[in-house]
């Protein structure tokens, strides 16, 4: 049951275009930047950015993508540990800024496995987070570095992220379960 509208497409646009400016920022241009996607809408929440960042500066920054799944098709099940199933990542990582880009943030355990494999990959100068929607319930000391939005929610909530590439339209949406 949907409860509430959180971001319409302008909102995740603009906050698509503000991450982009921030990771920029931080990192003093695109030298050295590989982002990397995390399955499914990370992947095109990466190529939003990488698209912003050639606007912005003209540079194509490459985009790599990892696949990580729960050992379990059953999602819900917090306690089963997430598993990495493939990764293309196409440019050597070695010394790069390696920013992984997710839509959803929660308990911080995908990130963690994501990190796991980044590691086993090569070893990145620095990994920055870039997250859609923050929507609290960490179990693992990891936070974003970039947020589109903090959405505070339940753990009986679940947050309905919408992109054109596989839902059509762009939108963010509070759940009941
Ligand atoms: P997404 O990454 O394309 O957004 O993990 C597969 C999908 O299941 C995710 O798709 C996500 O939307 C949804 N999902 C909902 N709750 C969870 C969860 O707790 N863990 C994971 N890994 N995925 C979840
Ligand atoms: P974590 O590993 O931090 O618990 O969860 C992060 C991953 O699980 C993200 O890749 C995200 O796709 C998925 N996820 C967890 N909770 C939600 C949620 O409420 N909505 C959506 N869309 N994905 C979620
Ligand atoms: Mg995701």
């Amino acid at each position: 049951v949907e409860k509430a509208q959180v971001m319409d497409e302008k909102a995740i646009l603009r906050a698509v275009t503000r991450i982009s400016h921030e990771i920029l920022e931080q990192n003093k241009g695109t030298d050295d930047l590989v982002l990397v996607g995390i399955k499914r809408r990370g992947i095109p929440l990466a190529r939003k950015i990488a698209t912003k960042i050639k606007e912005i500066e003209g540079v194509s920054v490459p985009v790599g993508t990892l696949d990580i799944t729960y050992y379990r098709d059953d999602l819900t099940k917090k306690s089963e540990k997430p598993k990495v199933f493939g990764e293309n990542i196409s440019t050597d990582i070695d010394n790069k800024i390696v920013v992984l880009v997710d839509d959803v943030l929660y308990t911080g355990r995908t990130v963690r496995s994501a990190l796991d494999a980044l590691t086993d990959i090569g070893r990145a100068r620095r990994i920055q987070l870039a997250i859609l929607v923050d929507r609290g319930h960490r179990e693992l000391p990891i936070r974003a570095d970039f947020v589109g939005k903090n959405v505070p929610t339940s753990i009986k909530e679940h947050v309905k992220v919408n992109l054109q590439e596989y839902d059509e339209a762009n939108g963010v949406y509070i759940m009941e379960k």
